[in-house]
């Protein structure tokens, strides 16, 4: 049995739509953030790191539990479990891998910078608002460009595509209309068509 900790957000979705996609039953356990729940002690022991997601995965390796962090390390770690959505042939491994990454370093980081200037900050903070409303821009212009080649972004649908997704799905609070890239687009309305990902997107309900 798979243990989920998580809540409403693009980082937690990831892992209840990667569950689904891959079959493992699980059990959702709500972290309310905005409460402070991530800073309790028992979570500090999952996720040293204070944040959702993390996983306890009852028979891990060798037949033990095991608890993981951080959601392009759970996303890896249920691939390789289950043999689902992370290529085996070297060549594609490393292109998902690749793509996985962009989204944990880039898409990720720079689209809560654009949700915290354009949404939460107290005082309006132009530079702020303007830097990542430009880089996250920036980046879909990246992902148009690449989804123009190929029909997902590490060629076939891959975990790199479920770490990408929910974060895409906040659009509306980046402030990108898709239509201006309407590669990223098809890949958004394909995605979001899976029975599988709509279930996942629910997710804490
Ligand atoms: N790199 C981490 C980021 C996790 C993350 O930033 N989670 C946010 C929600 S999307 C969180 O738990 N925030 C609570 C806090 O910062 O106190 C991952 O991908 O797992």
């Amino acid at each position: 049995m798979i243990e989920l900790y998580t809540w409403g957000t693009p980082n937690g979705k990831k892992v209840s739509v990667m569950l689904e996609e891959v079959g493992l039953p699980y059990n959702v356990h709500p972290i309310r953030i905005g409460e402070g729940d991530q800073f309790k002690p028992d979570y500090i022991k999952i996720n040293p790191n204070s944040k959702i997601p993390a996983i306890i995965d009852t028979e891990g390796p060798g037949g033990k539990p095991i608890s993981i962090f951080e959601s392009g390390a759970i996303l890896i770690y249920l691939a390789e479990k289950t043999g689902k959505l992370m290529a085996r042939e070297p060549a594609l491994r490393i292109e998902t891998i690749e793509w996985l990454m962009f989204q944990m370093g880039g898409v990720g980081p720079m689209f809560g910078q654009a949700h915290h200037f354009l949404r939460q900050v107290k005082e309006p903070n132009p530079y702020g608002a303007e830097r990542y409303t430009k880089e996250t821009r920036r980046l879909y212009g990246v992902m148009n460009a690449r989804l123009g080649e190929v029909p997902y972004l590490a060629s076939e649908y891959s975990i790199a595509d479920i770490a990408t997704y929910p974060w895409v799905w906040r659009y509306e609070w980046h402030k990108v209309d898709l239509a201006e890239f309407p590669n990223v687009k098809r890949w958004f309305d394909a995605i979001g068509a899976r029975p599988a990902v709509q279930r996942g997107m629910k997710v804490p309900s």
